[in-house]
């Protein structure tokens, strides 16, 4: 081992090789001494979590130029290369020893792709610094938690990751066998906006059998950052071996009577509402992105895996979003991306306030009107503009929740999609194989925004079909499985704050889903009834009068009821058509979902046959 190191020595300054010597973990030393060699940076820097270490990442990025000031202290700001966004989904591949075609999979045959990604990664960084960061995914040494180490040359990618995950250094240094993943980024050469600017050869791959990832020629925290999707595409294959869940969901504790808390999971597509729901200003918050949901004697627990935020920025105003509006104008330390700069302040699109016509952003010198090679008028902020903020800087967090090495309890899981015509803004699940099946059949609509065409709705199951590493099918076996592990199940819930009228017009305001939380909160304890419907249990619309008046102050309308509740049964039955038919091609989809799918059919028909096609709630009052 010792001759590892030696051979890297030259590459440290003076007390650094310190650092690394304190550490005995041979599985360690290969990976950086193999890296080491194929990268070949000029420096390498340990960074162990100290105040001293942190203030040299960060320091490092203002230097090179990933980072800078904003004129509030501790506000820096960075840009991603124009066409360097967001994930790049072509270019983000599999890696399996065979070369098998699993449905909605990017696959690649793994010693070919590890070729590729070591000739694009050769020589990367001769000059640079390499950063080696160690990590925990979750509260550290937990029956939950993985270590992580990332190499990269990023320094705004390694302070990211300082905001987002927990520093486990020490816990390298005390226990000589930790097993980790291992992430590898490399930015590849910069232009002169100090942005990754080879993107034809921007590539983002995942190894499996050893649970690495790499990237290299991207900026973009999606692609870069390996603790987060990277590290989640190598989880949902750990989970699935092992017989947990790693899922794309948030984690919160919503308040019941008495003192209660009630904790949730909710796994929404982008842009659905996901991050809103979690920040309701009155609930607790725990995690906006990524959990691990394992059984712990018989308990359905949960842990947010990070300890930050990455969050979408675009949109956020004072009155929508207080709560994260004061995070982003408080002096806690952020890193803003894609924003706009102007005169050291920064802007974003829909926040509310006049945008100044011209500054800095994501395109470069920027001005109102200004278009881009394909001669699109450029916004003052990208629509995927976010910011990067430690969850300590939220008022509304459940600090014990989060460091709870067990995790909390989850007493619901929430699945939301984005619909016009289809589900009700609210119903349960009438069993955990129905609510798994209703999980399987999340679909987003585009916005006009978004693709220029409005209303395609994309099938996106639990909203993890874009990191999906395993077949979907073993997925939601392993979900159906998971259920004979409890001894308590938790509810399942469907939301969609997205319904319209005829007309268009949305028919729930934004702010209704506080009210949801409470309905769902008081039926996991069974503290309230419900109406059966073929689609699952909804609201009695006498419950929710009290619920609205007591968290919205709003005189909840009979009328508005009915619109919202009323069940679509010819739109229900598209629908079911729909996602059986994805669920056909699917040569692994377990029996239970199609039973779940045919069932809920059934009913519907025979609601049909009874009522016709468009049903009051009232109708099914008993
Ligand atoms: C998401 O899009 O779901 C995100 C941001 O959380 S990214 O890191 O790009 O996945
Ligand atoms: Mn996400």
């Amino acid at each position: 081992m010792n001759d590892l190191l030696n051979k890297l020595k030259k590459k440290f300054d003076e007390g650094e090789i310190n650092k690394l010597e304190k550490i005995n973990n041979k599985d360690l030393f290969e990976f950086i001494a193999r890296y080491t060699e194929i990268l070949n940076p000029e420096k390498i820097f340990v960074v162990t979590g100290s105040e001293k270490d942190s203030e040299f990442v960060k320091n490092m990025a203002l230097e090179e130029g990933e980072e800078r000031n904003l004129e509030k202290k501790e506000h820096t700001y960075h840009f991603d290369n124009y066409y360097d966004q967001a994930r790049d989904k072509e270019n983000t591949k599999i890696l399996l020893k065979e070369k098998i075609d699993l449905p909605f999979l990017n696959v690649m045959q793994r010693d070919e792709g590890i070729a590729e990604i070591h000739s694009l990664m050769k020589d990367q960084m001769v000059g640079r610094t390499m950063f080696i960061g160690f990590f925990s995914l979750g509260p550290k040494e937990s029956p939950f938690s993985e270590f992580a180490v990332q190499l990269t040359d990023s320094s705004y990618v390694m302070h990211s990751e300082l905001m987002l995950y927990r520093n486990a250094y020490e816990n390298f240094v005390k226990n000589s066998n930790v097993k980790f993943l291992k992430f590898i980024h490399s930015q590849g050469e910069l232009d002169e906006r100090k942005t990754s600017k080879n993107l034809k050869n921007r590539r983002i791959y995942f190894d499996l059998e050893t649970n690495t990832g790499y990237a290299v020629n991207t900026q973009y925290a999606g692609n870069s950052v390996g603790l987060k999707k990277p590290g989640f595409r190598i989880t949902i294959s750990k989970a699935l071996n092992e017989g947990w869940l790693s899922e794309h969901m948030f984690l919160m504790g919503v308040n019941g009577p008495n003192g209660r808390i009630t904790y949730f999971t909710g796994a929404f597509p982008s842009m659905c509402g996901k991050t809103s729901t979690c920040m309701v200003p009155g609930e607790n918050l725990v995690g906006d992105d990524l959990v691990f949901i394992k059984p712990l004697e018989g308990i359905p627990r949960a842990i947010n895996i990070e300890n930050g935020v990455f969050g979408i920025i675009d949109g956020i105003n004072k009155n929508d979003d207080p709560i994260i509006w004061d995070v982003l104008y408080s002096d806690s330390e952020i890193i803003f991306s894609n924003i706009l700069v102007s005169e050291g302040k920064p802007y974003w699109n829909g926040m509310g306030i006049p945008i100044p016509e011209k500054g800095e952003n994501h395109s470069g010198e920027w001005w109102k009107g200004k278009k881009d090679k394909e001669g699109k008028e450029i916004p003052p902020s990208h629509k995927n503009a976010r910011f990067t903020v430690r969850l300590e800087s939220f008022p509304n967090l459940d600090k014990n929740a989060l460091e709870s090495k067990n995790g909390v309890e989850i007493g619901g899981i929430i699945f939301g999609g984005r619909d016009s015509d289809t589900w009700p803004p609210l119903c349960e699940a009438f069993s955990w194989n129905y609510g798994v099946m209703k999980g399987a059949s999340i679909e987003s609509e585009t916005t006009a925004a978004s693709l220029g065409k409005e209303g395609v709705r994309t099938f996106n199951a639990m909203s993890i079909m874009e990191f999906l590493s395993v077949d979907l099918g073993k997925y939601l076996q392993n979900y159906i499985s998971f259920q004979k592990k409890l001894k308590k199940i938790p509810k399942i819930f469907a939301v969609n704050y997205f319904l319209r009228e005829k007309d268009g017009k949305f028919l729930n305001e934004k702010t209704d889903k506080a009210a949801w939380l409470k309905w769902m909160e008081l039926r996991v304890h069974n503290d309230i009834g419900a109406i059966e419907t073929p689609i699952g249990f909804i609201p009695k619309y006498e419950d929710l009068i009290p619920i609205f008046k007591k968290v919205l102050n709003k005189e909840y309308k009979k009328e508005d009821y009915e619109k919202q509740f009323t069940l679509r049964v010819p739109e229900l039955l598209e629908k079911n058509k729909r996602i059986r038919k994805i669920y056909e091609d699917i040569k692994t989809t377990p029996k239970e979902i199609f039973d779940e799918l045919d069932s809920e059919r059934n009913r519907l028909i025979e609601a049909k046959e009874k009522y016709g096609d468009y049903i009051s709630p009232f109708k099914f009052y008993k």
